[in-house]
């Protein structure tokens, strides 16, 4: 306990200062590759995430920033990413040694994240309305609005970039936010609240950041009646308890980015080299931990055996290692209870008879005060398996074979998810057949994972509402007003 005086006490975000929670309770924070606490987050009690509501609440409805121009609220988003690029090194630094992915990772997600804040600054001022071309002596126009006080819940495999996924288009659309980081990584987003605290014109209240438990600050951000829109990242279970809040509260708008199951799909005739080094980027970047991992590998027959080989071979080259070392390619799981959940499934895998390739323990040595787990990969999956259905989020292939483009199709899309895919052939007719059929969001071809900030992202069936980024992503924070202007004088023609 000694030890813990010594740690930053990480403060609640709340109209425009830094604050302890009332209870005064805080949560330990991990360093994942080693075990140990690095800091100390507030625990958010109702009354805190009410707080903060209030604070957002008032800040939009009474101003400032709802009359601010949209070129004003434009400059405030392009302050807030040049301070995010002036702080670059210490925010990967954080994000690294929080959620344990590799430096060079986290150094693009910083800088993606600033992007995040350029574009939305940018498109501030594009938001345009219609003149509706009604029959009658009349004008008829549509207006957006912002949507008002938005409640955000974001998960741990993208702290800061979540973070500004959600934040930036709010604030360009003219909205004000309570965000939730998820409890193991609140380091950069709260970081990222030192930068509004600091950027000049960004009236108070206008973000809030409160940490804590889902149950208590995501659920109250999702029952509030003084909250006009929930945009929630994380898994399929808890969007649907959101879903039902918002319905059972005050209808509040909801969108949601869920998980996937995502199909990666090798023809024969697809550069082979570059297939194998797409197989092993699409599931393991990031541990495996990202919403779009391309867990299921779909593989045409005649080249499975040696596909499963080339890909295993090339596995055992995967750097696992301290995140900071930039030679790192997988660093640890976020938490011991994922990587035990995730060991779960690769135990699910043995027992229902698909053959263990490669990995599925954790590493030992150095790495084992950390919770790292070896690069994993199963063959001889049939897509009835856990471990082809459930998503693991984590660092676990499931390579499946099949023959023919109809199967092909019929087995990328025997999922209840459809956030992404991708297809690997050189035929380019081929390529269309399959991305036209596969029903998902988000369709690469001859890549797997790449994402833009200008490019919408979101999923079909259960991988969530709506699209967050590009253009789309401001229209989640807009409302859409009819106005009619009457032109002809004198009564109407009822009476
Ligand atoms: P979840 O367990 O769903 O948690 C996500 C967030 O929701 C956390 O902040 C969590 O807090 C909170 N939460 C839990 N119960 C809640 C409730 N009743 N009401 C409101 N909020 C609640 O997901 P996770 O494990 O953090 O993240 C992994 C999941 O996120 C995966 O399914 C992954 O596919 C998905 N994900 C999707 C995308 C996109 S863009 N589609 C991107 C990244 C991740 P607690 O931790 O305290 O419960």
């Amino acid at each position: 306990m000694a030890g813990k005086k010594n740690l930053e006490r990480l403060k609640l975000y709340i109209d425009g200062g830094f604050v302890e929670s009332e209870k005064g309770s805080t949560r330990d924070i991990y360093n994942p590759a080693n075990g140990q606490v690095i800091a100390l987050a507030q625990e958010a009690t109702v009354e805190d995430t009410r707080k903060a509501i209030r604070a957002a609440r008032k800040a939009f409805d009474q101003g400032p920033w709802h009359d601010y121009s949209a070129q004003r609220r434009g400059r405030v988003l392009f302050q807030v990413a040049e301070a995010i690029k002036r702080e670059k090194e210490k925010l990967a630094r954080l994000e690294s040694a929080n959620s344990g992915k590799p430096i060079v990772e986290a150094e693009f997600d910083v800088d993606d994240a600033a992007t995040c804040f350029e574009y939305y600054g940018g498109l501030a001022t594009k938001i345009t309305g219609d003149v509706n071309p009604v029959p009658d002596q009349a004008l008829s126009l549509t207006l957006k609005e912002p949507i008002g006080v938005c409640g955000q819940v974001i998960p741990w495999n993208y702290p800061l970039l979540m973070a500004a996924w959600k934040i930036a288009p709010a604030l360009a659309a003219g909205c004000a936010v309570v965000l939730k980081p998820a409890p193991a990584t609140p380091v950069t987003a709260l970081e990222l609240a030192k930068v509004f605290a600091a950027v000049e014109d960004l009236p108070k209240g206008v973000v809030n950041i409160v940490t804590g438990d889902g149950p208590v600050v995501g659920q109250e951000l999702a029952e509030s009646p003084l909250v006009n829109k929930v945009a929630f990242t994380g898994s399929t279970a808890v969007g649907r308890s959101i879903l039902k809040a918002a319905a059972e509260s005050n209808m509040k708008k909801v969108t949601l980015e869920l998980g996937g199951k995502s199909p990666n799909i090798f023809f024969a005739d697809a550069d082979f080299e570059a297939s194998i080094d797409g197989a092993l980027f699409g599931v393991f970047i990031n541990q495996g931990e990202v919403c779009s991992a391309g867990s299921r590998i779909l593989v045409e027959k005649p080249i499975y055996k040696k596909f499963v080989e080339a890909m295993s071979e090339k596995a055992k080259r995967i750097v696992l290692g301290d995140p900071l070392d930039r030679k790192t390619k997988m660093g640890p799981l976020v938490t011991s209870t994922h990587r035990e959940r995730v060991e779960g499934y690769i135990g699910a895998g043995r027992k229902e008879g698909a053959r263990l390739v490669l990995g599925g323990k954790r590493p030992g040595g150095k790495l084992a005060g950390g919770y790292f787990l070896e690069p994993t990969i199963f063959d001889q999956v049939n897509n009835q398996m856990r471990i082809a259905r459930e998503e693991i989020f984590g660092p676990v292939a499931a390579v499946i074979p099949f023959d023919g483009e109809k199967e092909a199709i019929e087995l990328a899309n025997d999922t209840p998810y459809g956030l992404a895919g991708a297809v690997w052939t050189r035929d380019i007719y081929r390529a269309f057949r399959i991305i036209k059929q596969v029903r998902a969001g988000i369709l690469w071809v001859n890549h797997m994972q790449p994402t833009y900030v200008e490019a919408p992202w979101g999923g079909y069936k259960m991988s969530g509402i709506g699209r967050e980024l590009g253009k789309y992503g401001i229209d989640n924070y807009l409302e859409v007003k009819q106005v009619h202007i009457n032109l002809n004088e004198g009564p109407i023609a009822w009476y």
